[in-house]
């Protein structure tokens, strides 16, 4: 029995496990959202028929939402089936984004394991496995594979001397902690190197590269001999793209992770490092040009010109809220855009350790009942739909804000299976009727009005800002 052969597969839609559509019958495929409740369905099926059904999901908590039904499977002796896309062997261990170790997460849940390559995947028996079981596949991506080996350091001060004798112009790169990281930056910023710093590390703002734009520009053009990065894992897609392109990096992470398959990381939080004289006096051996910042005036015009993208929606909403408020950004495209269109200093929140679209207006509502300040929730539809029953108990301060933009859009801009979309034409109004919350639809005058806002965006207009922003 092959792949292609399994009587059914929910396909939870994902980037990493895009590659293994291909293998299983097209007939016999269906696209879900939320992994607990694919697993579950996938359960339910083997109860009639005992022959194995499967779940394929993406990595990270992807894998973990899984575990429910797989524990169930096991004491039930259901013929469940997990498939999960993972990164190559050289990302793991080092909290490079959105990559765990999944073997560990199944353990005791299931009754065999393979590890394979993507290649191997079709030739693998599925009758050879004893039920449950979790097969997880390495993909390696074209865009990943480096094309050649940077110089390596030794991850300790005198490694941190030679990286800055040999590399004189690097970027500095700020991604977040679990508080802001103010201080750092405006130190940094004073020092003259080009600083990037993300819209989670609570100082986006006072970058010196203004927006991951002109940062990419910079990067490919060559400007920068290595990257200083600071915080956890960053969101930017410079930092993946140094994957493909890699420059010597070291890292200063309190978790002491390289957050890449390849460089040098001392275990030092921001403020650690604030206190560190050696780490300043040998910043002063750097040089750089901060590269100029060319494209305020192109962002303010793509606004304008698309008044219904997600962007414009976020931009609108960004001048809107209270300067003291706290804003909590979820994942793929909305904390993106966030910081594309960012001009303020405040405290934002995401969960960006692995990246999960699952628990996150829960995680807001925790963040909510812990201050007295109001909480803005900005989330996207997929995401919200993840989350549904957190609805039922929505404190006072915390208003979520929706951009419907009618699918996982993220997906859309990979240029990925257009299914992954999961493209849908509903809106919230009747869901939270359903749970009596007060709720507007693309009226932005209610945002301190209602519990929930909806902003119904225009994924054509999205998508049209973004080709003209990318070329
Ligand atoms: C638990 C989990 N499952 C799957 C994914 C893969 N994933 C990343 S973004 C995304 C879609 C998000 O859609 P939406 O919330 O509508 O945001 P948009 O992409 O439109 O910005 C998915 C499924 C994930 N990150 N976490």
């Amino acid at each position: 029995m092959r792949l292609s052969d399994l009587k059914h597969v929910y396909f939870c839609t994902g980037a990493r496990n895009n590659d293994l559509l291909e293998h299983f019958n097209p007939e016999k495929l269906s696209f879900e959202i939320d992994e607990r409740v694919a697993s579950f369905k996938a359960l339910g099926r083997t109860k009639l028929h005992p022959s194995p059904i499967a779940v394929c999901t993406t990595s990270g908590t992807a894998v973990s939402e899984c575990l429910s039904a797989l524990l169930e499977a096991f004491y039930s002796d259901l013929p469940l089936l997990l498939i999960t896309g993972d990164r190559p062997k050289r990302m793991h261990g080092k909290a490079c984004p959105q990559t765990v170790d999944h073997e560990i997460l199944t353990r005791g849940l299931r009754k065999s394991y393979l590890e394979v390559e993507l290649s191997e995947l079709s030739d693998i028996d599925l009758s050879s496995l004893i039920f449950p079981a979790h097969i997880n596949v390495l993909i390696e991506k074209k865009n990943e594979i480096p094309k050649f080996q940077p110089n390596s350091y030794e991850s300790s001060w005198t490694g941190f001397e030679q990286f800055i004798h040999e590399n004189k112009s690097p970027l500095i790169l700020v991604s977040h902690e679990n508080k802001s990281m103010f201080p750092l930056v405006e130190k940094l910023c004073s020092t003259g190197l080009p600083v990037y710093a993300e819209i989670l590390s609570g100082a986006h703002s006072l970058s010196t590269i203004k927006n991951e734009k002109d940062l990419l520009i910079a990067l490919k053009r060559g400007d920068f001999s290595s990257v200083i990065r600071i915080g956890h894992t960053p969101l930017t897609k410079v930092w993946r793209l140094l994957e493909e392109r890699p420059i010597p990096q070291f890292s200063f992470d309190e978790r002491g992770f390289l957050g890449l398959s390849y460089g040098s990381v001392l275990p030092f939080s921001s403020d650690e490092l604030m206190k560190n004289d050696n780490f300043w006096a040998m910043l002063k051996n750097c040089f750089s040009l901060a590269p100029s910042d060319t494209t305020p005036a192109l962002i303010q015009n793509l606004l304008k010109k698309y008044p219904y993208s997600d962007m414009a929606m976020i931009s609108q909403i960004e001048k809107i809220i209270g300067d003291d408020a706290i804003v909590y950004l979820g994942n793929s495209l909305i904390i993106r855009f966030y910081e594309l269109v960012n001009t303020r200093l405040r405290s934002f929140y995401g969960n960006r350790g692995v990246n999960g679209i699952d628990g996150q207006l829960s995680t807001a509502i925790g963040l909510a009942a812990s201050t007295e300040k109001t909480v803005y929730c900005i989330l996207g539809d997929l995401t919200t739909l993840y989350d549904l029953s957190a609805l039922r108990d929505i404190p006072d301060n915390l208003k979520l804000i929706i951009i419907n933009n009618k699918g996982g859009r993220i997906f859309q801009t990979l240029h990925l299976n257009t299914k992954l979309i999961l493209e849908h034409d509903g809106d919230f109004g009747p869901i939270a009727k359903a749970f009596n919350l007060s709720y507007a639809v693309d009226d932005l005058a209610s945002l301190n009005k209602v519990k929930v806002l909806e902003l119904i965006t225009d994924p054509d207009q999205t998508m049209a800002f973004l080709k003209e922003w990318e070329t």
